[in-house]
């Protein structure tokens, strides 16, 4: 079993109390549930059933966290990895995920069937075409193909939001807006941010100082080229190092943390987000060492590229293993109750 230190709460962000206690069991199961659903989704593709499919596997632990932390009214403009994200709040079930996976058209309840799996929405309409009052909702903005088309749609999102706080002839319109009190979550994976486009976004944000949190998902790879060959310094937090701010100069908070670490990711993002809510100094969370344990997608097989001893190194990171041991080792959970929610939750 791994060693873990004793749960010490840093700031005293979490009591650790019974509450606390039922969240990781909530989150554990969820991220559990996510975890089938990736491993029957590859199944049902290679076997037949499906066309295509990408799946969020190696990714649950950061998506729970960051769920804990989006409120609604916010909203999500982010890419295919999200699915656990979606599940945890209750804006997909694994009903609605497989029906977009065989692109069901009369059951896809994100676009269809017309996008590839994983390519999440939420509502903004009524049937009868008016708006929803969009501050009690939790907002998905349609994810996009192009890696890294989300950016721009992200900046949008967050400079609204400061549109709303600072003008108050906005005021009037407050189906969209809790006078700018949102936060846009934007999700991104590492080779991604060698776009353009990423370097724009996060430019604009620092200079406008709009609510927006940059999620990246850094499993070390875009598809099977690793970090190194595309990434200055091999690290995304570590080459927007003069992006952060200054005593004097206003910029964009850099955050690194572990993706396995469900503690620490907790923290990072309760506070990380409470902060940009509160000053709309925006940031960028480099969600480090996440695995991807089938591979980038059903078009590939990742032990034809990976080493031996990365693909060790990533059973040895799983975020899911990891929360497992963590819960174990803390007593959140008997070793039964663990085995309980995999058994009940086996869809395999
Ligand atoms: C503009 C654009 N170029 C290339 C692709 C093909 N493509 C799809 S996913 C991907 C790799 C993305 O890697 P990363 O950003 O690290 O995300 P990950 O899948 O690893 O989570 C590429 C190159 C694309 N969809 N869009
Ligand atoms: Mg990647």
């Amino acid at each position: 079993m791994l060693a873990y230190p004793k749960p010490v709460s840093s700031n005293d962000v979490f009591d650790l109390g019974d509450n606390f206690r039922q969240e990781v069991r909530t989150d554990f199961e969820i991220c559990w549930i996510s975890r089938e659903v990736s491993l029957l989704g590859r199944r049902e593709v290679l076997t037949g059933k499906a066309k295509f499919g990408i799946f969020g596997d190696g990714k649950e632990v950061a998506q729970v966290a960051m769920a804990r932390a989006f409120q609604k009214g916010d909203w999500r403009a982010g890419y295919y990895r999200d699915q656990t994200f979606m599940l945890a709040l209750g804006l997909s079930d694994v009903r609605d995920f497989f029906s977009q996976l065989y692109s069901d058209t009369a059951n896809d309840p994100f676009s269809g069937g017309r996008q590839m799996n994983a390519h999440f929405a939420s509502r903004l309409i009524d049937e009868q075409g008016n708006w929803l009052d969009l501050t009690q909702t939790y907002n998905i903005s349609s994810d996009i193909s192009c890696t890294a088309g989300q950016m721009p749609r992200a900046v949008g999102f967050a400079l609204a939001s400061k549109l709303f706080r600072t003008n108050k002839k906005l005021d009037a319109f407050s189906q969209f807006s809790k006078k700018g009190n949102e936060v846009c979550f934007c999700t991104i994976g590492d080779a991604s941010t060698s776009e353009g486009v990423f370097w724009e976004a996060v430019n604009a944000v620092g200079v406008m100082q709009v609510p927006l949190a940059i999620s990246v998902w850094d499993d070390g790879y875009g598809i099977s080229v690793p970090t190194e060959y595309q990434t200055t310094k091999g690290s995304i937090s570590e080459a927007l190092e003069g992006f952060k701010p200054t005593k004097s100069k206003k910029g964009v908070e850099i955050y690194q943390v572990k993706g396995w670490d469900y503690l620490a990711l907790r923290e990072a993002y309760q506070l990380g987000i409470e902060k940009v809510r509160n000053t709309h100094v925006p940031a960028v969370f480099h969600v480090q060492e996440l695995t991807q344990p089938q591979g980038h997608s059903t078009s590939g097989s990742h032990e034809r590229y990976k080493s031996e001893a990365r693909l060790n190194w990533e059973r040895d990171h799983d975020a899911l293993f990891r929360m497992e041991q963590w819960i174990l080792q803390q007593g959140f959970m008997s070793a039964e109750e663990v085995s309980e929610v995999k058994v009940k939750r086996a869809v395999l």
